[in-house]
């Protein structure tokens, strides 16, 4: 028999977030703290070791957030760490979230997408079957698009094992909550980036490149695909949305996007620009970093999140841009200055 953990229904609501420690789980963590709510966030044990190296997001505001170790390989971890916290909503974001490196290693990316989400939603549904659950799910499960607009209706196809992996986690989602009436919803959200983006991923890749290029610290750009085209929103505006889904009366699916589309050549013009570059002088297009399957064009929908939720994105594509380069030169300049500010 677990222990019972009771606290007075007059506090304020406490929540559980896995992938804390990355871009999304930093700004919901700040997001759920400005609200009031007790934040508790599921971390790995090596982070906890060298916490100046993988903390860096959650710096500031590591005295308002308690830290619990577990892995997302590991069922028994997971079971201890939901079996010692009382929490009424859980936000699972942790994943290995790099497209092209789920082709390199499909067998973890699976692993930790797929066993991940189950093993949270089957403790869940042991030990919390009462608190509310988001699964963070991706643009990617569209893939090869059957449609444009992508909306919740649209059909999937995913085109990468994260794509499927994701996929994969949504339907496990709907699963338990159709067959254990849990209140568990899925995110369908389109690419959102900002100073706290990972740097390998395209957007932040060609915002600090230009930022070292403007410095004299670098002289070229290798890309991939330069044609294919995102809905690039601000994860800072997609953190709200998560915690919306979880605020209704009862538990669905939602779109979040834009609904704009840009290429990444559009993306290197606005960046290079901003530091008064031309991108044609310095952008190289390397074959190797070409995927085996590309998904050529999202561009979402989210008239679903914007009637039902009242939500809107509040940053337009130019002003993301200009951030996320101002902020790489910042960091150029300063270089201890925390991104986890911004
Ligand atoms: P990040 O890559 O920035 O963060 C991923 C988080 O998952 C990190 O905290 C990481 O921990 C954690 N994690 C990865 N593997 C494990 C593991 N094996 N055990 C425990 N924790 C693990 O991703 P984002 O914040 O950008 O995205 C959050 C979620 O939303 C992901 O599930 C992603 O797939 C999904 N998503 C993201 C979109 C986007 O555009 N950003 C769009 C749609 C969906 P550590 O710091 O230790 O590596
Ligand atoms: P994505 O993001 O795969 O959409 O997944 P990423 O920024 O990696 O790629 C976007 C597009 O840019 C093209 N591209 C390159 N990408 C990278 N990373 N590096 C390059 O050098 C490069 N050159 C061109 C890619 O081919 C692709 O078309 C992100 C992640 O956050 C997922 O976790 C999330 O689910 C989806 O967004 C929605």
């Amino acid at each position: 028999m677990m222990p019972l953990l009771l606290r007075d229904p007059h506090l304020s609501k406490h929540a559980l977030i896995t992938g804390i420690t990355g871009q999304d789980g930093s700004h919901l963590a700040e997001h759920l703290l400005s609200l009031g709510y007790k934040v508790h966030g599921i971390v790995r044990r090596v982070a906890l070791e060298v916490p100046d190296q993988r903390f860096g997001r959650i710096q500031h505001l590591l005295d308002r957030v308690t830290l619990h170790a577990a892995s997302l390989e590991s069922y028994p971890s997971i079971f201890h760490v939901i079996s010692h916290i009382d929490f009424d909503e859980c936000y699972h974001l942790a994943a290995q979230s790099f497209v092209a490196e789920s082709f390199t290693d499909g067998f973890s990316t699976m692993n930790t997408n797929i066993n991940g989400t189950h093993y949270m939603l089957a403790a869940l549904r042991e030990l919390r079957p009462r608190c509310r659950f988001y699964f963070a799910g991706s643009s990617e499960m569209f893939g090869k698009v059957r449609e444009t607009p992508q909306k919740e209706t649209t059909p999937f196809y995913p085109r990468s094992p994260y794509g499927i992996s994701k996929v994969a986690g949504f339907e496990l989602t709907r699963n338990y909550r159709e067959s254990y009436g849990m209140f568990a919803c899925s995110g369908m959200l389109f690419n959102h980036e900002g100073p706290r983006r990972g740097f390998e991923f395209v957007t932040r890749k060609i915002t600090s490149t230009v930022a070292k290029i403007k410095a004299g610290l670098a002289n070229e750009l290798k890309l991939g695909n330069l044609d294919a085209q995102r809905d690039w929103g601000h994860a800072a505006d997609y953190v709200r949305a998560m915690h919306l889904m979880l605020q209704q009366d009862e538990p669905d699916d939602y779109v979040v996007a834009t609904g704009e589309t840009h290429t990444v050549r559009e993306f290197c013009e606005l960046a290079f620009s901003e530091a008064g570059l031309d991108y044609k002088d310095y952008v190289k297009v390397d074959e190797r970093l070409l995927r085996p399957a590309e998904v050529d064009l999202l561009v979402g929908d989210a008239s679903k999140a914007r009637k039902q939720l009242g939500w809107q994105p509040t940053y337009a594509f130019r002003d993301l841009v200009r951030e996320m380069v101002q902020n790489d030169m910042r960091l150029i300049a300063e270089p201890h200055a925390a991104h986890a500010v911004h």
